[in-house]
């Protein structure tokens, strides 16, 4: 099953660009920034070294470990590099689809116009180079910036969409969960809708919040990141929306908020609930995953079999956020790859 899993053409629906960076990738960047051997570069090394192997038992610990990579992304060639070797790791595990999300920041060297346009550039040369893999964009808020530095997003957003709007397709809500209120966020989501995107929001990622997941529902949104403690009307209420669950096992489990991959609310979602989900890295840098791995584990534990895989790439098609020319090439490709394997 393995080796069937790695070669599958698969779609990736959930990845954070700086959270996909993976400890080498942080190393080589450090080591382009400060030159090898610098003191700073071995500073940043004992940092690095110190994700590997990260689990933490508080989601809030989680957001800390990305200030690595903010701080050592400080010119637009190291975003652009980074982005590069991001989107190489996803097509070199045979991702044909990526949906990339990142918070565009701005410093001494960069925009955020700067930043949002070194990654669709980054995304132009990735489809010469890797012309397999499709990738597009999503642009994120992240909560714990606050509402200004949304509202400053969206701006720039508005500035890029006419000009890139195949590759800047949805925007994504994230963040630390307990940072902020979403009703603060809805004027602007109702701009960004009426801008074309579609909307991908971070939602009952942690529990005790169900007055906000069910005002997040009912505002409505394509699909749902991690859904962790979406219970009783809230599932209901989900399932009535038709939103697609972007569940991040590994992501999951090292971040303390379910205890195991068995516990893993995918299984309920996927086979008892019948609610559209997809299986996703999250930050697949950051966890030591990828897509192939969280596959496996799903198979490993929940006993998926080739026809479950079939009907996930399917969802994963269905929900993603591109043309339905494009979904027509994938899905052949998708098609292509189940009708050689025996079910
Ligand atoms: C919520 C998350 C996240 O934007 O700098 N991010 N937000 N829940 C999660 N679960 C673990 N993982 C990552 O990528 C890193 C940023 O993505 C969001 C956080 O805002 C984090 O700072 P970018 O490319």
């Amino acid at each position: 099953m393995e080796e069937f899993v790695r070669g599958m053409p698969k779609i990736e629906l959930h990845a954070h660009l700086n959270g996909s960076l993976t400890t080498n990738m942080l190393e080589e960047l450090a080591e382009t920034k400060f030159g090898l051997g610098s003191p700073e570069c071995e500073f940043y090394k004992e940092k690095i070294a110190d994700l590997r192997n990260f689990s933490s038992k508080n989601l809030s610990e989680c957001f800390k470990i990305f200030k690595i990579s903010h701080e050592l992304i400080t010119n637009l060639d190291l975003l652009k590099k980074a982005t590069l070797l991001v989107i190489q790791k996803f097509h070199l595990d045979n991702t044909v689809y990526l949906e990339i999300r990142t918070t565009p920041k701005r410093c001494k060297e960069f925009t955020k116009l700067q930043y949002l346009e070194t990654i669709i550039d980054s995304i132009k040369e990735s489809q010469s180079t890797y012309p397999e893999i499709t990738v597009k964009l999503l642009p994120s808020f992240d909560r714990a910036r606050g509402i200004l530095d949304a509202e400053e997003t969206l701006e720039v957003i508005s500035q890029l969409i006419g000009k890139f709007p195949n590759t800047i397709v949805g925007l994504d809500i994230s963040g630390d969960p307990s940072a902020g209120c979403f009703k603060d966020y809805k004027p602007l989501l109702i701009k960004a809708k009426l801008l074309g995107l579609r909307l991908a929001l971070h939602c009952a990622e942690i529990d005790g919040i169900e007055d906000e997941t069910r005002e997040m529902i009912e505002f409505g949104m394509d699909r749902m990141g991690h859904g962790t403690f979406i219970k009783d009307e809230n599932l209901d209420l989900l399932k009535k929306n038709d939103i697609c669950v972007e569940c991040c096992l590994t992501s999951n489990i090292k971040c303390g908020t379910v205890k195991n991959y068995d516990d893993h609310h995918f299984n309920e979602m996927f086979f008892q609930h019948k609610i559209p989900v997809v299986i996703c890295t999250d930050d697949c840098g950051v966890f030591d995953t990828d897509l192939s791995k969280e596959i496996l584990y799903a198979v490993d534990t929940f006993g998926l079999d080739k026809f479950d895989l079939f009907n996930l790439c399917k969802l994963g098609i269905k929900y993603s956020f591109t043309s339905d020319e494009t979904k027509a090439i994938i899905t052949n490709r998708v098609s292509a790859y189940f009708q050689n394997c025996k079910f």
